[in-house]
Formats: C-alpha cells, structure tokens, sequence
C-alpha cells in the first residue's frame, strides 16, 4: 500500500462516534471512534460551516438516484434464464465470467439518452438533485475515464459521456449533480471486491479468475484515479459523492481495525480517498465509504427510519420498483399515492428521499417511472412548499408506534407506521399533510404553539378555515371535501 505522507504528518484526529450504523437495516458498519488517519472534513470544520456546506441540501428534500449502465443491456435476462435479484447485480448473481460481461460495451449504444429531458424530468418531479452511477460494482465507467479502457467514451459505439452531458444540463438547470463511485466492490478489476453471493466462495467470493489480485493495486491504479477524475473534471459538478458497500456483505462491526481490513476498506484506505475529498470543500459524502468515517449523511435503504435520525443529515434512498438498474421484468411500481407519502413521511422527520430511476439500454427512462414522478411534480408544484426547506416534526406520534405483540427482524418489538398524517415546520407555519380526510373537524392534541389562523395549501385563495384553541388542543373547521386524494396540506399560522 502507498505511503500515507500527508495523512501521517498531520494530527490523527478522534472522531466522534455515530454508533455503527449502515445501509441495510440491521447491518453494522464501524462508524466508532476511530483515529481517522486523514481528518476529514467533518473533523476539522465548524458547526456553522457545517451548516453553511448542508444548506443546500438539507433543503432539498427530494433527490434522483439513477442507476445505469452495462447491466441495462441483459435487463435482468442472461442466456434465456431470469436471474432473480436487482438488476445491476446480473453479473454476480449469474456468476458471469468478466470476458463475457465486459463484451457487453460493444453492444452499449444508448442513442435515446436525453440529458435535457433527465433534469427536465428530475426538476418537474420537484426534484432538487440527481446522483447517478459514475461506476457500479461492474466496474464500467459511465464517462470519460483516462484511467481505465473500460468506459461509455472509449469502449462502446456510443463514444459520448454523459456524464458530462448531465452535468453540463444540471448546471443549465440549476439542480445539484452528485456521482455514485463503488469504491470497494469491482467485479471486473483484478483485486477489486465482491459481495457473496449463491455459491461463491471466501476469501474473495470471486468466481472468476480474472478477478484476482490485490485489492490496495486496485485502489491505487483504478478507484482512486477515477476518483480524482470525477473530482476534477466535471466543473462544479460533483455535489456529491455516494459511495457504496464498503464492507463484505453482512459485516458486524467489532470495533477491531484489522478485521475491518480483512473484511471491507481500512481507515488507511478511506483516508487516502479522504485525502481527495478534502480538495473540494464543498462537498457532501455519505456514511459508505467505510474505514470508520461517518461522511454526513446516514442512507437508510429501502425503508424510512421510524424516528429518523435526530442529529445527523440523512437520506433515504428508495426504488420506483424493486430494482435499481434496469430490469425488464420488474412491473412492480409502487404507486403514486405510496411514493408522496414517503416522501412527505421522510420530510416530517428531517430527511430527505432519493428516488431511483433505472434507464434502458437505449438511455430510455421508463414510462412509469416517469408517470410518477409527473404525478408527484404535480402534487409538489403546488404543496412543495410544505416540504422544501422545513424542519421535523413538532408532534411525532402520528408516524406510529412500536408494536407490544410483533417483533422485528431484530428481535426488537417493531415499528409499525401509521398513515393517517404526517406534520413539518417551516418560520411560524406548521403544515399538516392529511392522507384520510376527517369528518368535518381537524383535531389536534399537544399543539406547542399559539395558533392565529388557517388554510389550505392548495387553495389559491388562502380562504381562513375556522380555529379554535384550548391550551395545547386545536380544532381546525374542513370542507367536506379533500382537495387532493393522496395528501391535503393544512397550513397553521403560529405564533
Ligand atoms: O449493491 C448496491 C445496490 O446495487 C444499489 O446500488 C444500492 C443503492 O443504495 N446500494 C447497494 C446495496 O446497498
């Protein structure tokens, strides 16, 4: 491994301990209080400067993930057979040999690719901004990479970036363009890491020979090159940095660094990359790069924490259907209704959704994906004020509660949501998001807050609605009627 001289001349700095949490529920990633070899950014800033560099996005809200890449191409399909599980992991739930995959650039030619109409979409669905798979675990390059042949510019017929497309659109746009990097898991890289998967086996869980190699040549001459690459090449583009799976599948933390070492990245290795990151200020990085740094945002995946996570920036990153990357066979959208009440449940704790979309082969996003994200654009164009820029919650209850009979996965007694209303805050006002319409009055208990009027969101002439006050108890008079099916907004002026 390199010799970390920047890194070993400075102070090693203690870094705070944010519990070990991670991606998948109930996995345990090392994020204890470690000596971070290479202080980050997090480590040496201020609280306002903190707060000065998560403005944007704790505003924000709402996000696009988009995952694409070679793996549109099989769809989910390989020689005839479905191979089960999300799309962009075809290559290793099929165990398919990296000659045969990495043939797939010559057929990549996704000529139906719109940058304009992919922000276009992502800002009509209200979307503040977009993070996209600059590499996935399959190793191909989504854009103009010097460092490694196998990419979108050199390898396929295509010969464009779009990378470079979109991020020139987000700039035109003005939306926030962030970038996926897998750092530790490449599956076509000699020495890069893999997940297990079916039979495949320790110490690599490597299922093909040319996978084999030593994992720090991998990061010195791919993953941290094309890091730099991304840092450096795209304007002011990354906003972000997303990186992903930094540990074996499953990994429990043991608060012992020389298992991390065995078992995913170092703090070593995160650090030289940290070292990178450090060279953009503004930057925002999430709780996946391993090697004990807590980044800033924790990325609960597939599910919305129950209380989200007070203290900490946070994003939970969501799909459309139940694959990332493109998959033919996945009909399973959820629906509208489902997605904005996500949506608004995740505001109402202080987060923000990332909802994915997974393009076609032919660059084409699919039309229930974009359906939705118009519905949801709609709904927002006129309530998203109710969402951008609030804080959480001032009730809580109203998310649920945990459950005295079932228990989790966990073996702790589960969370179970409730969906009838969710609330935000925003200055003086508190919005309350109603998902069933009360028979004529809004009751609310353990209002904190004097109430001086109301109205509805959605009604363009602000009409007062009729209030009543008792202590912390509040009676707000509805027409008989919601104006909008999925979620009404009631506005409550405080003082
Ligand atoms: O393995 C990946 C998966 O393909 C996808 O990219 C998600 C998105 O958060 N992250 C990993 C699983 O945690």
């Amino acid at each position: 491994m390199k010799t970390l001289s920047f890194g070993l001349l400075v102070s090693l700095v203690i870094a705070g301990s944010t519990g070990g949490r991670a991606q998948v529920q109930n996995e345990k990633w090392p994020t204890r209080a470690v000596k971070h070899p290479v202080p980050s950014v997090q480590d040496t800033e201020s609280a306002a400067e903190k707060d000065a560099r998560m403005k944007w996005f704790r505003e924000a809200r709402f996000g696009m993930f988009i995952h694409w890449g070679l793996y549109a191409i099989p769809a989910g399909k390989w020689n005839g057979q479905d191979v089960p599980g999300i799309g962009e992991w075809i290559m290793n739930r099929a165990s398919i040999p990296v000659a045969d995959y990495k043939a797939l650039d010559t057929k990549f030619n996704p000529t139906q690719f719109d940058a304009h109409a992919v922000v276009a979409l992502a800002k009509a669905a209200g979307m503040k901004y977009i993070v996209i798979t600059t590499k996935h675990h399959d190793g191909f390059a989504m854009y103009d990479s010097k460092v490694d042949p196998f990419n979108i510019v050199n390898a396929t017929p295509y010969h464009k970036d779009p990378i470079r497309a979109l991020a020139e659109e987000a700039q035109k746009q003005g939306i926030k363009f962030g970038f996926y990097y897998s750092q530790y898991q490449d599956w076509t890289a000699p020495g890069g890491a893999a997940y297990k998967t079916g039979d495949h086996k320790p110490p690599t869980y490597h299922w093909d020979p040319a996978q084999n190699g030593d994992f720090a040549t991998y990061l010195h001459t791919k993953a941290i090159p094309q890091l730099k690459e991304l840092l450096t090449n795209y304007g002011t583009s990354p906003a972000i940095i997303w990186f992903d799976t930094p540990y074996e599948s499953g990994y429990r933390s043991t608060d012992n660094p020389d298992l991390d070492k065995a078992h995913g990245m170092t703090p070593e290795w995160a650090g030289e990359i940290v070292q990178l990151l450090n060279s953009r200020k503004d930057l925002i990085w999430n709780n996946r790069l391993g090697g004990g740094y807590p980044g800033d945002t924790e990325t609960p995946e597939q599910y919305i924490p129950a209380q989200g996570y007070p203290g900490r920036d946070w994003e939970s990153c969501m799909t459309i259907n139940d694959t990332w990357g493109y998959k033919s066979s996945d009909h399973n959208f959820k629906s509208t209704e489902t997605l904005l009440r996500n949506l608004i449940d995740i505001a109402s704790k202080g987060g923000n959704y990332l909802l994915n979309i997974g393009p076609d082969a032919m660059g084409n996003v699919p039309s229930e994906e974009v359906q939705h994200l118009e519905a949801i654009g709609k709904w927002m164009d006129v309530n998203g004020e109710s969402v951008y820029a609030t804080k959480a919650t001032l009730f809580g209850p109203e998310a649920g509660s945990v459950s005295k009979t079932e228990m989790g996965k966990d073996g702790k007694p589960k969370f179970v949501p409730e969906w009838k209303w969710r609330s935000t805050t925003k200055g003086d006002k508190v919005y309350v998001h109603l998902f069933e319409w009360p028979n004529g009055t809004l009751h609310l208990d353990k209002v904190p807050r004097s109430v001086t009027g109301a109205y509805l969101l959605a009604d363009p002439s602000q009409k007062a609605l009729k209030v009543s006050q008792k202590g912390q108890t509040v009676e707000v008079s509805l027409p008989a009627k919601a104006l909008d099916p999925i979620a009404t907004v009631v506005v409550l002026k405080t003082r």
